[in-house]
């Protein structure tokens, strides 16, 4: 067989494969889809060194970066396998077989598939089996042309066909349903002068598309509102099964807080806030009965992540959000429940998709990230970010310095900033909202022509300092005074 002809037949058959498998999945379930199992098994198997360097470089790209990865390795194999299988279609037979049984294997691992979900990579198997045989035969050019192109078409719209139906969970017409969700309390007003945006700080309610977003799944679960369930179970008295209509008629509050990732490097992006409606966890747990011993909340997604919260912050200020900035909570923030807890960094408290709240110890069970090098507890550390001027900017005129300063749920009393390691000087500080949320800073400095660093440093209400020593986000969160480079002309 000429080799043109080999490396297309292990490409069209992985492609079919994949596609097969999509297009299955999309009615047992859109996570069984053979290529995003792969992918999310591999992101829960991933050290966490690797998986700290594709954060670090990637950003958020990182699932791009990965399923583009996937992508440029089994486009690779296909091609090898069908190299290989010149003379005999055995080894590329071989292949098809064992990638089939890499992607059974993952789908089996998965936490939100059913028991009809390992039809999916069964039909990748056998359609990468049956495609490889198909085209390895021998023909006329002409007929080898043709159902080269007509198995690249079936297999296009099967993966596109997949790719719709598996969408087709009308997450946006059940948060449509859902409608106002009115709180008995409002949270304040943010008061003119909270951020200035014009000196270069973020304003200070985060909008939905520039909130930042962590997630360690590859796709957003779709859930509606009308299926879901929440169960609280555990070491309480009386457990419960709260439906979505259920807790959107119990006592909604609504309040504004700052969400903060521990993976922030000094001076990074993972910071947003939401005004956040839903409804106060330590009401429901004192209703349930919470019993003598309890340390963690060990909260569970759809999606399978988890994360555990020290009891005693949840009861007292803990909430199961519904709705963010007026409206349902976003399908990527969590629709259609969430937990949000001011003064725990994400991972060990916000978890989004919500559906399982276990009342527990912390000898007992382990976050999603515990195992993977980061703390079990993890409050939110006292720091501070600058804005403006940026790394390296070039300034005209005076000087203004601005940025964003945090300590939830301390609040943030004091932010200096010096120039070139001289004396630090107090910053003017934006309105104080509450203190679960950020505080936005300025302040003009008068300083020569010619290059100049400045540094940045809060204190918050408990009269504490945060820490010059520069850490990394592992364990428990990054410590370190921001400091920023830049020239005046
Ligand atoms: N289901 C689920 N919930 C999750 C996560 C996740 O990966 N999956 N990430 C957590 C982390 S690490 C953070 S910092 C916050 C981020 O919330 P956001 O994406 O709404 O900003 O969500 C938390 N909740
Ligand atoms: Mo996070």
């Amino acid at each position: 067989m000429k080799p043109l002809k080999a490396a297309f037949t292990g490409l069209l058959a992985i492609i079919a494969a994949l596609a097969a498998g999509h297009l299955v999945a999309a009615f047992v379930g859109p996570s069984a889809s053979p290529y995003l199992a792969v992918g999310n098994a591999a992101i829960d198997l991933t050290p966490s060194w690797l998986k700290d360097f594709a954060v670090t470089t990637f950003g958020t790209y990182d699932k791009l970066v990965l399923l583009t990865g996937m992508a440029l390795v089994l486009a690779g194999l296909g091609v090898a396998a069908g190299l290989a299988s010149r003379r005999s279609a055995t080894p590329g037979s071989v292949v098809a077989v064992v990638l089939g049984i890499v992607g059974v294997a993952a789908v089996l691992t998965r936490p939100d598939v059913g028991q009809l979900a390992v039809l999916a990579p069964l039909a990748s198997l056998a359609a990468g089996l049956y495609v490889f045989r198909f085209l390895h035969k021998e023909a006329e050019p002409s007929e080898t042309r043709r159902d080269f192109l007509v198995t690249a078409g079936l297999a296009v719209a099967a993966g596109v066909a997949g790719q719709l139906f598996g969408s087709r969970t009308d997450v946006e017409g059940s948060r449509r349903a859902v409608g106002d969700l009115t709180p008995r309390t409002k949270a304040p007003e943010i008061p003119i002068g909270a951020d200035f945006v014009k000196d270069g700080t973020p304003s200070f309610i985060t909008s939905g598309k520039d909130f930042y977003r962590i997630d360690t799944a590859l796709s957003v679960p779709r859930i509606r509102a009308e299926e879901w369930a929440l169960r609280v179970h555990g070491m309480v008295e009386r457990p419960m099964v709260l439906t979505f209509e259920e807790i959107r008629q119990r006592d909604l509050v609504e309040e504004t807080v700052t969400l903060t990732c521990v993976s922030n490097e000094v001076g990074g992006p993972y910071i947003s806030t939401g005004k956040f409606v839903g409804v106060k966890i330590g009401d429901m747990l004192r209703e349930a009965g919470v019993k003598a011993g309890a340390d963690q909340l060990f909260s569970t997604s759809d999606d399978g992540f988890t994360a555990g919260s020290p009891l005693d912050y949840v009861l007292e200020r803990g909430m199961i959000a519904i709705g963010m900035n007026g409206e349902p909570l976003p399908a990527e923030h969590g629709f259609p429940a969430r937990l949000v807890v001011p003064g725990l960094y994400g991972y060990v408290s916000a978890t989004k998709w919500v559906t399982d709240l276990n009342v527990t110890t912390f000898a007992k069970e382990q976050g999603y990230w515990i195992p993977r090098g980061w703390a079990a507890r993890a409050p939110i550390k006292t720091m501070s970010r600058i804005d403006r001027p940026k790394g390296f900017a070039r300034v005209q005129g005076k000087t203004v310095v601005a940025g964003t300063a945090w300590a939830q749920p301390k609040g943030v009393a004091k932010v200096e900033v010096r120039a070139d390691g001289g004396a630090w000087q107090e910053a003017e500080l934006g309105a104080d909202v509450s203190d679960s949320t950020w505080r936005m800073w300025r302040i003009e400095l008068d300083l020569k022509p010619g290059n100049h660093s400045v540094e940045c440093r809060a204190t918050d209400k408990s009269g504490y300092t945060q820490d010059q020593a520069r850490l990394d986000p592992v364990p428990d969160g990054a410590t370190g005074w921001h400091s920023i480079s830049f020239s005046v002309e």
